[in-house]
């Protein structure tokens, strides 16, 4: 049986749930929703199974694996008779990875602090005191708690603003590069990298930002052609997200300034 900790809107778990649906798997829902601050969602053993704290979590009849790409390369593995997601070359596996691990490189943190810097900080100003400060002390990637701190106090003219959007436009300018020439990042199916990167898009477009990379037009029908998938509605679509209007709302607000670092040289 496969069990995944999760929450509608998180990228990481979006990332999750497309594969489980891309390959047909059947899964059991258990959300655990801490990124309002209300760190006490986690069950008490949490953190022996996944030290960040974070989700998505999975457990496999009681094999419990944190952070989103293992679980993703785990289940590819785990349930290789029937759909893969991983190409059939080395050279296209290479590849895929590469692109892969990209997010740890820094694009995932980088979509953290667009969203802080545009949302976030507003639902951590507005919550109780006492339940965020809990919610930082049991915080335990410490990166992440100091990031957030900057974050949340400056919002749009924070210093880590800027080269996170333009961690993305080189991002984005790379998969379109790629794109020009293939269906697909890694190979000539969907695979793991797709399923990985396309939640980023989802993101900043549920900011508004879409119009900043629209230059980048195999990158878009490459994000249609994913969204046009049975397994987007059912991992993406169908569990939305609970902030959307907010992100949207705020988005608005940020445009211009967002626009402006993005267009700005490094
Ligand atoms: N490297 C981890 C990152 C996981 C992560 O950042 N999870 C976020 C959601 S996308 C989370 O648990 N947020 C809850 C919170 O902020 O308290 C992975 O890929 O699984």
């Amino acid at each position: 049986m496969l069990k995944l900790y999760h929450y509608d809107r998180s990228t990481a778990a979006q990332r999750v749930r497309l594969g489980l649906e891309e390959k047909e798997l059947e899964w059991e829902s258990i959300i655990v929703d801490t990124a309002m601050g209300d760190a006490d969602q986690r069950p008490d053993n949490f953190h022996e199974f996944n030290p960040k704290g974070l989700i998505p979590l999975l457990d496999h009849n009681g094999f419990m694996l944190p952070e989103s790409t293992l679980i993703l390369e785990y289940l590819d593995d785990a349930f290789s008779e029937g759909k893969t997601l991983t190409p059939a070359t080395c050279q296209d596996r290479a590849r895929m990875k590469l692109w892969m691990r990209k997010i740890d490189d820094g694009i995932h943190v980088a979509s953290r602090t667009i969203g802080v810097c545009i949302v976030n900080r507003y639902y951590y100003k507005e919550a109780d005191t006492k339940k965020i400060a809990d919610y930082y002390n049991k915080m335990r990637d410490q990166t992440r708690k100091s990031n957030d701190k900057i974050n949340t106090e400056m919002g749009l003219d924070s210093p880590l603003l800027k080269p996170s959007l333009n961690a993305f436009k080189k991002l984005f300018s790379e998969m379109n590069d790629h794109l020009t020439n293939n269906k697909w990042l890694s190979g000539d199916a969907i695979s793991l990298a797709d399923v990985s990167l396309v939640v980023y898009l989802t993101r900043l477009t549920s900011f508004q930002m879409s119009p900043l990379w629209q230059e980048n037009k195999f990158l878009v029908e490459w994000f249609e052609r994913i969204k046009d998938r049975k397994s987007y509605r059912l991992a993406v679509d169908d569990w939305g997200d609970i902030t959307a209007e907010r992100r949207q709302k705020e988005g608005d607000k940020a445009f211009d300034k967002i626009k402006a670092l993005w267009n700005e040289d490094e």
